[in-house]
């Protein structure tokens, strides 16, 4: 029979305004480029959003906010880089797949929750 799945509404945890940068791919190092980026936390994914402020007008019609890439948080790495970087409030995440990005806030209580928030999902997709 041809059953129809209907998948259950995805949790929305979070989202907001980050820094970001993709600092290696597939485990190949890449060269540093900053920008800000409207973070979601949905589900089991991370998925990241061109900063409007940096979009076209076009760009801001209804339905048109195509997400610029996503991460599979299953089996991903969290760990503060204060180290990576001269910025204040960086963290590292890690993919299962060897990608590596660095997320930045110039406030502490935000970076702090969206470190919380994450490693919770995380922790979660692990399983007890
Ligand atoms: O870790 P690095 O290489 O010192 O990172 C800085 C550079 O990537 C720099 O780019 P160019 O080398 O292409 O000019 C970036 O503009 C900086 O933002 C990087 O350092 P921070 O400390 O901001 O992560």
């Amino acid at each position: 029979t041809n059953q129809v799945h209907l998948k259950p509404e995805k949790e929305l945890e979070k989202a907001g305004l980050l820094n970001k940068t993709k600092i290696a791919e597939g485990g190949r190092k890449l060269r540093k480029n900053w920008n800000p980026s409207w973070v979601v936390l949905v589900g089991n994914s991370l998925v990241f959003f061109k900063d409007p402020k940096t979009q076209s007008p076009a760009s801001w019609k209804p339905g048109n906010s195509c997400p610029e890439s996503s991460v599979d948080l299953r089996g991903a790495q969290l760990q503060w880089a204060n180290d990576l970087s001269s910025r204040k409030n960086v963290f590292k995440l890690r993919t299962i797949t060897g990608n590596e990005f660095l997320l930045q806030s110039e406030t502490d209580s935000l970076i702090r929750e969206w470190y919380g928030t994450i490693q919770k999902v995380i922790d979660r997709l692990v399983g007890p």
